[in-house]
């Protein structure tokens, strides 16, 4: 298998990179990291380089560019038929596919008002009523999921899944606004955050000299 290459933002910002750099990380898959920082005079140029959006995630493999976070979960699917990158359940396939979704193209309320930030501790930051209904969406989801799906494992479908890391950051976010959950939604999300891979972003980010301190 050829290399792969991951072009990502820094990780105390950049949830969208840090989803499918978690989904390699948790399934074995090396590649090389290239990582711009984001908010600086030079970000555009650099990302410029590398993504035809200007935005990262991008992932380079064989010589073709695949950016946007969804397309590349979706590419690594096709690269990997024998990982299983979503449940083997057709049906339960289905609603991963819908919930990743889901959070890639709506939650924006969430997205405006609490962006990551996993360093800052900022409670009750960003809370208005359309947040509190994008969070009550969230926490709906994962409690439908956890409560099916609880003999199999820790994560949203038992095992680890693209679902995860599309909802991962919402988790950092969570952590950082201090937004209480119930409690079969906070041990899904200490879950996520004690995994190895989800450790080693978060240090990374607390050594992160381009984040604006708070
Ligand atoms: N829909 C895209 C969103 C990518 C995105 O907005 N990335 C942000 C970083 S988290 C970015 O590159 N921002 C740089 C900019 O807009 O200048 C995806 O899923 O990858």
């Amino acid at each position: 298998m050829s290399q792969f290459t991951l072009v990502i933002g820094n990780k105390n910002y950049s949830s969208w990179s840090l989803r499918p750099w978690l989904l390699m990380k948790q399934f074995g898959i090396e590649f090389n990291e290239i990582c711009i920082p984001l908010y600086q005079p030079e970000t555009q140029s650099q990302l410029s380089q590398y993504s035809p959006s200007g935005k990262v995630p991008v992932l380079i493999h064989d010589k073709q560019t695949i950016w946007d976070s969804l397309a590349i979960c979706e590419y690594l699917v096709e690269t990997f038929p024998n990982l299983n990158f979503y449940p083997q359940d057709r049906n339960a396939r289905a609603v991963a596919r819908s919930i990743s979704a889901e959070m890639h193209s709506g939650f924006q309320y969430l997205r405006q008002n609490m962006p990551m930030n996993c360093c800052a501790v900022l409670p009750g930051k960003g809370m208005t009523p359309d947040v509190q209904k994008d969070i009550e969406r969230i926490t709906n989801i994962w409690r439908q999921l956890r409560e099916q799906f609880c003999k199999e494992g820790s994560m949203l479908f038992g095992k680890f899944t693209i679902a995860d890391a599309m909802y991962a950051p919402v988790i950092l976010r969570f952590n950082t606004y201090g937004v209480q959950l119930n409690s079969v939604c906070q041990d899904y999300s200490e879950a996520v955050l004690e995994l190895p891979a989800m450790q080693q972003w978060v240090e990374a980010a607390k050594n992160d000299n381009h984040s604006q301190p708070i």
